[in-house]
């Protein structure tokens, strides 16, 4: 249940309730992917790091090591350890982006696994039953994310596709929550809104799913490789179509700047690689800018990657410190630099929220964007 607490301008500062706790929304989902946060981040790890939502695949997690052996273990929240939510990705754009001779029929798709080439279909109803087999949270619908750019004609027949297969998921979902021996029988489904740069089929789209009444709402098949003046105009365009009383979801965006335009265009999550995936090359996000670790002036600095920063890493080390484990290839060093970025992207959200309950998201906006992409100086 998504709860509005507060307004400023498009901004939203909402309270989105599940079984597995409630989330203080706009918020920043963790990707672990396979089950763990790259670079050794374990469940309890996230607790000290301000992290709500857990992000999981049902591809990697359905390849390897498999929903059913998870399901024997008590489902995912048991399996890694987090009993928060958990939000999981229905595979409909790991088997686009990662899997090798996909055919796309109507049924679904069959494609070869990424891991050992074995031939695999998926399908909404499979997706379906990958999700309730893991137990997560929030199950995302199946859909396709068509590349960027793709033609009009193409887009169309396939945002018509992923509407009907929202259809099927639905239906899929309701029979599997009333099994009586489903690990989630609470669990919800997110719609995702789909239809490439073209703003009249997002919209017929958008309008189309919204009909379903489902839990939530995604925008997905953005920051595949478009201007992010396209993105934001995506976004404005199909906001106002999107239900006020439900949690809008921005799919696997962005940097800390595309998070704050998204919020003042009135979206509450999000979810990236980029904290983890940046700081395992050293690139550290913090409020002055962008700091790479791994250059020479940092070899006998004993300031903290951020100065203003709580996180238990600039609590006790130095950028000298991190960057030699770097250069000595220690695995700590990746640890730390993740454990940081993720703490700086959850405490921008929590900035954010505040901003937002204070009425200056505006200025906040006016304030950081222009420096948080931008190296530190
Ligand atoms: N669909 C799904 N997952 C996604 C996307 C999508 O379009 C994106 C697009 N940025 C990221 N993750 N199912
Ligand atoms: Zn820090």
């Amino acid at each position: 249940m998504y709860k509005l607490i507060k307004k400023d301008g498009k901004a939203r500062r909402g309270e989105f309730t599940t079984v597995h706790g409630t989330v203080q929304t706009p918020a920043f989902m963790n990707v672990a992917t396979a089950g763990a946060i790259k670079g050794g981040i374990s469940s309890y790890d996230l607790k000290n790091l301000k992290c709500q939502v857990e992000l999981c695949n049902t591809y990697h997690l359905h390849l390897r090591p498999g929903d059913t052996l998870i399901r024997e273990m008590g489902g995912l929240h048991r399996f890694i350890g987090w009993a928060g939510p958990i939000l999981t990705d229905s595979g409909g754009f790991q088997v686009f982006s990662l899997a090798q001779l996909r055919k796309i029929k109507e049924e679904g798709v069959t494609f070869q696994s990424h891991i050992d080439g074995r031939k695999i279909f998926m399908g909404p109803e499979e997706s379906m039953r990958i999700q309730s087999n893991l137990g997560s949270t929030i199950a995302m619908a199946f859909d396709e994310c068509v590349e960027n750019p793709a033609p009009y004609e193409y887009s169309k027949k396939s945002c018509d596709r992923t509407e009907r297969w929202l259809y099927r998921c639905k239906d899929e979902m309701t029979r599997l929550n009333a099994l009586h021996d489903t690990i989630n029988p609470n669990q919800m489904l997110f719609g995702i809104n789909q239809g490439c740069v073209y703003e009249d089929l997002r919209v017929q789209h958008m309008e189309s799913i919204v009909k379903l009444d489902l839990d939530g709402y995604a925008i997905g098949g953005l920051a595949v490789g478009e201007p992010a003046v396209d993105m934001y105009r995506i976004i404005s365009t199909v906001e106002p179509y999107m239900p006020a009383d439900k949690p809008r979801y921005l799919m696997g965006v962005g940097t800390p700047v595309n998070i704050i335009e998204a919020v003042s265009r009135g979206v509450d999550l999000f979810d990236c690689v980029m904290p983890s995936r940046n700081a395992r090359h050293g690139h550290m996000f913090t409020f002055n800018g962008i700091v790479n670790i791994i250059n020479a002036k940092y070899t006998n600095d004993e300031r903290p990657i951020a100065e203003d920063c709580d996180c238990p890493v600039c609590k006790n080390h130095s950028r000298a410190y991190i960057r030699h484990l770097f250069k000595a290839n220690e695995m700590l060093g990746m640890r730390l630099a993740v454990m940081h970025n993720l703490y700086f992207y959850n405490t921008l959200m929590e900035r954010i929220r505040e901003a937002i309950e204070e009425g200056t998201f505006e200025q906040f906006k006016e304030r950081y964007v222009p420096i948080l992409d931008k190296r530190c100086k």
